[in-house]
């Protein structure tokens, strides 16, 4: 039977094919969808991240990493659709303004929505406007912002601002993450909540909204 270790050495090799294939193997043995996502493929990519830092990986192959780990997650996204998932409540996410990075927004993403979220993944490099657009639009419980860099830390108050520019802050609760954020930076921006990582990303939602989402 296929192990999660093997598949975060598929993630870490860029070998979206392999990837795939365990994926399918683990989740067709009875391996639940989030143990997969936490035990494999995060895992990968937080090997991906560190070998990175030190210059031992370089971004083409962080690129086939990450498509590799995208690639497994369509076909979790696949099975979740054959049953009928409640939904835990509506969530906005996005990496912010002149922000590229997606690697850790995507897992964040993909935790929530195999809690039963209702994602809406508007992408990297958003404006606090666009953001705002996307809260009239979709009406969400929660915005969920990411910034992996320092230089771009400051548009998530931006974006808070705009939020209570436009009257909609205190319809929803917002919160932050990424590499270079800490909850004292959360304190001071206004955001109701950060999390290190997306195990406790979904763990906030579920505290600030309530809900009792779907648990491992
Ligand atoms: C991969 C990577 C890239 C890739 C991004 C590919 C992609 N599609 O995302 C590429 C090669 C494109 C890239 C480019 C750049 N990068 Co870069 N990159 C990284 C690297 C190595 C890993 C980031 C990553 O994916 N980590 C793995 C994921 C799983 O972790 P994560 O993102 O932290 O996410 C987790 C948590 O933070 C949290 N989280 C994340 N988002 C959110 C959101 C919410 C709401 C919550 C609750 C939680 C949460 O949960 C996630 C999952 O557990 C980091 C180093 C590092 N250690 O962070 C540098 C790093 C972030 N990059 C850096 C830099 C400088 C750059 C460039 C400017 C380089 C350049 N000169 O061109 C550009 C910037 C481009 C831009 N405008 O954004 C610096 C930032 C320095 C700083 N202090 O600002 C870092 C720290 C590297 C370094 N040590 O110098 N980068």
């Amino acid at each position: 039977m296929a192990n999660f270790e093997e598949l975060s050495q598929a993630v870490l090799d860029g070998d979206g094919d392999k990837a795939v294939e365990l994926t399918k193997d683990l989740l067709s043995s009875g391996v639940d969808a989030q143990d997969v996502i936490a035990k494999g493929l995060i895992v990968g990519m937080e090997k991906v991240g560190e070998l990175f830092k030190n210059n031992e990986m370089f971004v083409p192959e962080v690129l086939m990493s990450a498509a590799a780990m995208n690639s497994a997650v369509e076909v979790i996204k696949e099975g979740q659709n054959d049953f009928d998932m409640p939904s835990s409540g509506k969530v906005v996410l996005g990496t912010v303004k002149g922000d590229l990075h997606d690697i850790g927004k995507n897992l964040v993403g993909m935790m929530m929505e195999s809690n039963g979220y209702t994602v809406y993944d508007l992408g990297v490099d958003i404006e606090p406007d666009k953001f705002v657009d996307a809260v009239k639009e979709y009406k969400p419980d929660i915005v969920a912002m990411s910034a992996l860099l320092t230089t771009t830390m400051m548009e998530m108050k931006n974006t808070i601002d705009a939020l209570v520019e436009a009257g909609l802050r205190d319809s929803i609760k917002v919160i932050i993450g990424g590499a270079p954020i800490t909850q004292g930076f959360a304190d001071e921006i206004g955001a109701d909540g950060y999390a290190e990582d997306a195990a406790t990303a979904v763990e906030l939602c579920k505290k600030l909204t309530g809900v009792e989402a779907l648990s491992a």
